[in-house]
């Protein structure tokens, strides 16, 4: 072992020791220096407190008990609707609201080699995600002609590259030079069921990216945050990867955030009622005076079968992951103790890694290890009042979770052509149907002709959708 890192061992030891990682003390003086002088580089990036803490049971979230109700919402039905559809619009036309996607999952679930931006997503053109969204950002610059909207990606340390490398491959799809920023989130080391951090190999620690609620700490981090502030930025457009439906940029739900009294303007979130009591969606409650989010994993099955004189699902308030984020809030989150005041989860999952006796790697058949991460929807009972807008499912949710089956690329695929049908029949389109009332046609409409059905007034449109046909529009 050479001085150095001999001594960066030396100094390091003590805490991993502390923090119950003397396996790894153990396993860096076992290794050659070159290894071993990565691996450090690794493990002194660690909070150590934290994850001991973590371990212990200390700043885990809190599960969720009896007290819950649903919260109260508001939708287009809303007699203010208009005002603040108005206000949400001069947010956007005075340059106030930047685009933020969260973009650093893993995507395990959909199998897809890649980022999970580049999985082409629409029906007929199969645009990627990310081109989805960039045309949304072009669309909305051109109607409300506030200039440029800065655009966030947040990606993680093991898909970065290869996000920006797509970004650039194709032009940042004609978003103009410094528009597009990306930051890359946090991680956390995964541990096995004692506690032990985990390698990956043999200079390398199980890393895991640290949730989506590590996007907060990573917007303050990359400097993000000072750059909005300081950029008239006033109000955060928050959404994930996954949905192409997602309206990015909706006036109506930027005004209720920013200027309706039930919200206090620093955090919101929109839900679509849940499709069924077992949907894997989380729910809108209020617990304690504040509104926040229940995991699906979370919510007993008692509430989420439990049902109002409705004959509603009572807790039917289903989180699609789009906030809008005050930069204040986000600011305030920022400055908070350690953890930017988010509580972790743990999850148990499968986590390939090295066994440390034998030197060989594991690939596990069953879960192995827990994973810890802080989820945004965590922040939202810190905020004084905040406000759920309901939407409709039809309009604005169909996400690429599952390979096949709900979620799936088939399933989203079916939904972009309803909805495309249901607006062009606003405007007296004849779409073909089967008799079931299913969409017989496979129709996309472009974010730059039309990003909702009154957008569709000023087209020149098809008199009719012929049965079996592919439509761009
Ligand atoms: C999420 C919500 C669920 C529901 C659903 C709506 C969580 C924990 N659950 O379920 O309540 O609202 O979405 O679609 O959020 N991500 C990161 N970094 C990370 C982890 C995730 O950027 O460290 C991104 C990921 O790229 C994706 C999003 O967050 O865009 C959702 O992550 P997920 O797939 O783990 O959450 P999911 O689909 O189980």
């Amino acid at each position: 072992m050479t001085t150095s890192t001999h001594d960066r061992l030396a100094s390091l030891a003590p805490a991993l020791d502390a923090a119950g990682q003397s396996h790894l003390v153990k396993w860096c003086e076992a290794i050659d220096g070159e290894s071993r002088d990565r691996l450090l580089d690794e493990l002194v990036s660690v909070d150590l407190d934290l994850l001991a803490g973590l371990v212990r049971g200390e700043g885990l979230h809190e599960e969720a008990s009896g007290d819950l109700e649903p919260p109260e919402t508001v939708d287009a039905s809303d007699p203010a609707a208009l005002e603040r559809r108005t206000a949400g619009e001069a947010l956007l036309r005075e340059g106030k609201v930047a685009a933020f996607t969260v973009a650093g999952g893993q995507g395990t679930r959909l199998g897809w080699n890649g980022p999970k931006g580049t999985f082409p997503a629409t029906p007929v053109t199969g645009r990627p995600l990310f081109r989805v969204f960039a045309e949304q950002i072009l669309a909305t610059e051109q109607r409300f002609g506030g200039g440029p909207i800065a655009w966030y990606v947040m990606t993680s340390p093991a898909n970065d590259a290869a996000t920006q490398s797509f970004f650039r491959d194709n032009n940042d799809f004609g978003l103009a030079a410094g528009q597009i920023r990306f930051i890359v989130q946090g991680t956390m080391p995964s541990v096995d069921d004692a506690g032990r951090i985990l390698l990956a190999a043999k200079d390398r620690v199980a890393l895991n990216p640290d949730g989506h609620g590590g996007s907060i700490r990573a917007l303050h981090e990359s400097g993000a945050l000072a750059e909005m502030r300081s950029s008239g930025v006033e109000q955060i457009s928050y959404f994930q990867v996954d949905n192409p439906l997602v309206r990015i940029l909706d006036p109506l739900f930027l005004g209720f955030h920013a200027a309706d009294p039930r919200s206090s303007g620093e955090m919101s979130g929109k839900m679509v009622p849940k499709r069924n009591s077992g949907e894997k969606v989380g729910v809108f409650c209020r617990r304690g005076g504040r509104t926040g989010v229940v995991e699906y994993s979370d919510l007993p099955a008692d509430l989420a079968e439990s049902i109002d004189g409705d004959r509603r699902l009572r807790f039917r308030a289903g989180n699609i992951a789009v906030h809008a984020i005050s930069v204040a809030f986000a600011e305030r989150l920022a400055s908070g103790e350690r953890g930017f005041g988010l509580p972790f989860h743990r999850a148990h999952k499968k986590v390939p890694h090295l066994d440390l006796a034998t030197g060989s790697p594991v690939d596990p058949t069953a879960p192995n290890a827990i994973k810890f991460e802080t989820f945004v929807f965590d922040a939202m009972p810190l905020a004084e009042r905040a406000l759920v807008m309901e939407t409709s499912r039809g309009e604005e949710f169909a996400p690429i979770k599952n390979a096949e089956g709900e979620d799936s690329p088939a399933s989203s695929r079916e939904a972009q052509s309803e909805r495309a049908a249901a607006w062009l029949e606003t405007r007296g389109v004849k779409v073909a149907r089967h008799p079931d009332g299913r969409v017989a046609a496979t129709i996309e409409i472009q974010p730059r002709t039309a990003l909702c059905a009154a957008d569709l007034a000023t087209q020149a449109l098809p008199d009719r959708i012929d049965p079996g046909s592919e439509v761009v529009i």
